[in-house]
């Protein structure tokens, strides 16, 4: 197995991504929190979009993004394998995978704005289009999961890592969305499967 060094820390929902992945199958890896604020962010040097995730494989190649990441890890360690092989039902994992991603990249352009230190650099229209991101994904969310145990078919995959992710980092930062009382369904399926370790030990923090 490579040596996996991970960049990214424990507030960062994309980073959890790949935690979860990497404690499903098992594998071993050394984690750097990075900060990626500021002119000296020590990621650029491996991504030059200086952002994390990024993993360094054997101190040498590194990778991004997360979705890129997972594939990989799906790859070289295929136990659970949480992407179907090429066709229509990895299409489907991948979308719903492109749904938690997509809520979780409102969530942190959201974040960014809220940082703003002066209150009227803030764009109030920007931030409704952002909840709204959030209010549309979580409804259909909600919707297509159903009663049903997982995001597809019959099986735990990487739409089920991206989805709680997602979820998990709203209550994180967002906890006015308030969706377990909303979505008693998806409240139900969260909890489920944050008693998985892989999940229960990832949850996000500062
Ligand atoms: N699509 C990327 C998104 C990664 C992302 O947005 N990471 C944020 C932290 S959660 C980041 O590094 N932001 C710093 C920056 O954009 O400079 C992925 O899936 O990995």
């Amino acid at each position: 197995m490579p040596k996996i060094t991970l960049l990214g820390g424990n507030a960062s929902p994309f980073t959890r991504k790949v935690r979860i992945v990497l404690a499903e199958k098992n594998i071993a890896y050394e984690q750097i929190k990075a900060a990626t604020a500021g002119e000296d962010n020590p990621v650029i040097p491996v991504n030059p979009l200086g952002k994390i995730p990024t993993i360094i494989i054997d101190g040498q190649n590194s990778l991004y993004d997360s979705s890129v990441i997972a594939e990989y890890l799906d790859t070289i360690a295929p136990v659970p394998l949480l992407l179907p092989p090429p066709g229509l039902d990895r299409v489907e994992v991948k979308r719903w995978e492109s749904l938690g991603d997509g809520i979780c990249d409102a969530g942190v352009a959201l974040m960014g704005e809220r940082r703003r230190t002066v209150e009227t650099e803030r764009s109030q229209e920007f931030i409704a289009r952002q909840y709204n991101k959030f209010e549309r994904g979580i409804a259909v969310a909600a919707k297509e999961l159903g009663d049903r145990q997982w995001c597809h078919g019959n099986a735990f995959t990487l739409a089920d890592v991206a989805l709680v992710t997602a979820i998990d980092y709203i209550e994180f930062r967002f906890p006015e969305l308030d969706w377990r009382k909303r979505y008693p369904n998806l409240d139900a399926y969260q909890a489920r499967l944050t008693k998985r370790p892989a999940f229960a030990s990832t949850l996000p923090s500062d």
